[in-house]
């Protein structure tokens, strides 16, 4: 239930200290065989399950995670680590998660917690592993901040009446064959089309269907007549992208990767890995069950390796209203029809404008960054920035920097590793082809150019995932989070392939001073711990 009038009556700044807790979660990550879309296999996954839970936090929470590595199964890693998507981290960098950026993976059959300060962030994140490919595996779930305690100081708290675990939709591609044996496969030096592994299915919260398999029950969401529901839809996929339409309703977007935006009614959308989208749907049409309706696109060129079976279009779930026949709806699956969201139509509901001057390159530090596929006979195929390969060091950046590092020389050519000082007004410019989503750590930025052509400095969209178009991307933020932020394409298989580069933000305040990074004894056993293991136990 809502306490929303009570909300209301209270100061904010009371409720924030008066809600604000520490909550614990214990993560087992486990190998589990399960069947999501009809086809058994094993797989990495939190508790067993997939989706991994759900965790709902108020604002201001600090989120303790206890993640027990429990991981047996040989045919895909052993070790893990978890980043938490969109959280920004302040002072907290070695809680972020990324393998070999701000940590070591966590060993089989130990032990790490993470300590999650949210500070004043609401709305939809997630989490997943940042160790290889791994999260194709499974290890992948949501975190909302919602309904027990809805952010008192939400602009639009009126404009929904239920937002609950209910309401989260997680899409995820899913695969039937172990994530290592596709990075191989997709790393091949006789890959050079850069063909892309591909999904055998798409899952709404943890169900889908395949054209060959048994066919599970769709997910079924309910609704009272009369009632607006906020559903919080993370794209948690790997490589595909998803169209979402609900059929006979439009919906109206709140909230985008955590920032609140100017209420935007659209007929459909489409959500590229790593996004999150706020709606609003009102259940106000004919009492029946309608289709909830995200067919998947996957961003392939060249010819697809031989696992190709996707059956794109059947990813589908149910709008059930109370008082309609507990059925699927008697009408075929509809085509997607009306307008898409254009993503520049989108306007954040606060301080809306670019950092830096209105102007091309009006910011104190410019990065071009220009993307190609490349190959050699060393790491086979891949991509790189500036024609540099990204490629994991053994000593995380973040603990490079804690002993000294402090210039893009102090580490090696393959870091990809560019320094920003604290305080920079920052621009990116990613020029290469289109629909790779790209994702920073440790902030959130404006897309001052996106789909759009002419540059946008006044009240352009915010958040922490955005895709190139055709022409290329810009984004804009401001250096005021010390720490190591790892800047890379969020179709996993690129990422592993070399698509990243990694901002050293403010080393010397990372290192010491009121904004240092401190990692604590357990972090620094993580290394040690990991390094002595057996390459099959890593
Ligand atoms: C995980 O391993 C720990 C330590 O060996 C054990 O106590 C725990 O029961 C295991 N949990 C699961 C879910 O396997
Ligand atoms: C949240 O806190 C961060 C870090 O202190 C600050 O930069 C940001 O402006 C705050 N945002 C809001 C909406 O208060
Ligand atoms: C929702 O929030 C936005 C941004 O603050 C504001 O412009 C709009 O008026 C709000 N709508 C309602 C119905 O409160
Ligand atoms: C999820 O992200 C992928 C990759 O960008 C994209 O192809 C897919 O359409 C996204 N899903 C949705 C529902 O937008
Ligand atoms: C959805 O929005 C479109 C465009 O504004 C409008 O024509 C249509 O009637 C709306 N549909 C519903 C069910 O509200
Ligand atoms: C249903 O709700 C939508 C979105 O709030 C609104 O645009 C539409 O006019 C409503 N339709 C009816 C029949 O009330
Ligand atoms: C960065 O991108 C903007 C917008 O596309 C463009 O106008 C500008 O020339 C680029 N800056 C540099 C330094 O190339
Ligand atoms: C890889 O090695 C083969 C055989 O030595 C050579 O013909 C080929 O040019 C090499 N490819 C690259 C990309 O270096
Ligand atoms: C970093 O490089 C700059 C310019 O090359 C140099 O002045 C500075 O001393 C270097 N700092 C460190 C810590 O090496
Ligand atoms: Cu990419």
């Amino acid at each position: 239930m809502r306490f929303q009038s009570l909300l209301l009556a209270l100061s904010p700044t009371f409720l924030s200290y008066a809600l604000a807790e520490t909550r614990n979660f214990n993560f087992n990550v486990v190998n589990a065989d399960l069947a999501p879309d009809g086809f058994t296999r094993s797989t990495v996954v939190v508790n067993g399950q997939f989706p991994g839970p759900l965790i709902s936090v108020n604002k201001g929470d600090t989120v303790n995670v206890v993640v027990q590595n429990n991981l047996t199964d040989s045919t895909m890693r052993r070790s893990t680590s978890i980043h938490w998507h969109g959280l920004f981290q302040a002072r907290n960098a070695y809680n972020d998660g990324p393998s070999f950026v701000t940590q070591c993976p966590i060993s089989p059959e130990h032990s790490y917690t993470y300590s999650l300060a949210l500070g004043n962030q609401t709305g939809t994140y997630w989490y997943h592993s940042h160790l290889a490919s791994q999260y194709l595996d499974g290890l992948r779930g949501p975190i909302a901040s919602i309904d027990i305690n809805p952010d008192p100081e939400d602009p639009n708290l009126s404009l929904y009446d239920v937002d609950t675990d209910e309401t989260v939709i997680t899409l995820a591609d899913w695969f039937h064959r172990p994530a290592p044996e596709l990075e191989a496969e997709y790393k091949l030096i006789t890959n050079t089309a850069s063909a892309e592994e591909l999904p055998q299915s798409g899952l709404i919260n943890g169900v889908g269907r395949t054209s060959t398999d048994t066919q599970p029950a769709r997910p079924v969401f309910t609704v009272t007549p009369g009632k607006r529901y906020r559903y919080r839809i993370i794209n948690t996929s790997a490589i595909t992208r998803f169209d979402f339409q609900i059929q006979g309703h439009n919906m109206t977007i709140i909230e985008v990767d955590g920032v609140n935006h100017v209420p935007l009614l659209t007929q459909r959308l489409t959500i590229h890995a790593g996004q999150r989208y706020s709606v609003v749907v009102e259940a106000n049409q004919t009492v029946d069950n309608y289709w909830i309706r995200a067919p998947m696109t996957a961003r392939v060129v060249g010819t697809a390796p031989t696992n190709w079976a996707t059956d794109s279009a059947n990813v589908n779930a149910v709008l059930h209203y109370e008082g309609a026949p507990d059925a699927e709806p008697t009408t075929d699956i509809p085509a997607l029809t009306g307008t898409n969201l254009v993503e520049s139509d989108l306007v954040p509901a606060e301080n809306p404008a670019a950092p830096g001057l209105p102007v091309a390159g009006g910011v104190d530090k410019v990065f071009n960054l220009v993307f190609t596929t490349a190959e050699n006979n060393v790491t086979g195929h891949g991509w790189r920035i500036n024609g540099v390969q990204y490629i994991p060091p053994t000593t995380p950046t973040l603990l490079s920097i804690l002993s000294g590092a402090r210039n893009s020389s102090d580490f090696g050519t393959n870091e990809n590793t560019l320094i920003i000082d604290k305080g920079d007004t920052v621009e990116i410019n990613l020029t290469g082809p289109a629909n790779h989503p790209w994702h920073l750590h440790g902030h959130t930025f404006s897309v001052v150019k996106g789909v759009n052509t002419v540059p946008n400095y006044v009240n352009p969209p915010r958040r922490d995932v955005a895709a190139t178009s055709g022409t290329g991307l810009t984004i804009r933020f401001t250096a005021d989070n010390p720490g190591p932020w790892i800047l890379h394409c969020h179709i996993d298989m690129h990422l592993e392939a070399g698509l990243a580069v990694v901002f050293a933000e403010a080393p010397s305040e990372i290192a010491s001073g009121a904004d240092s990074v401190d990692p604590d004894d357990e972090w620094d056993g993580l290394c040690p711990i990991y390094n002595a293991l057996p390459a099959d136990m890593q």
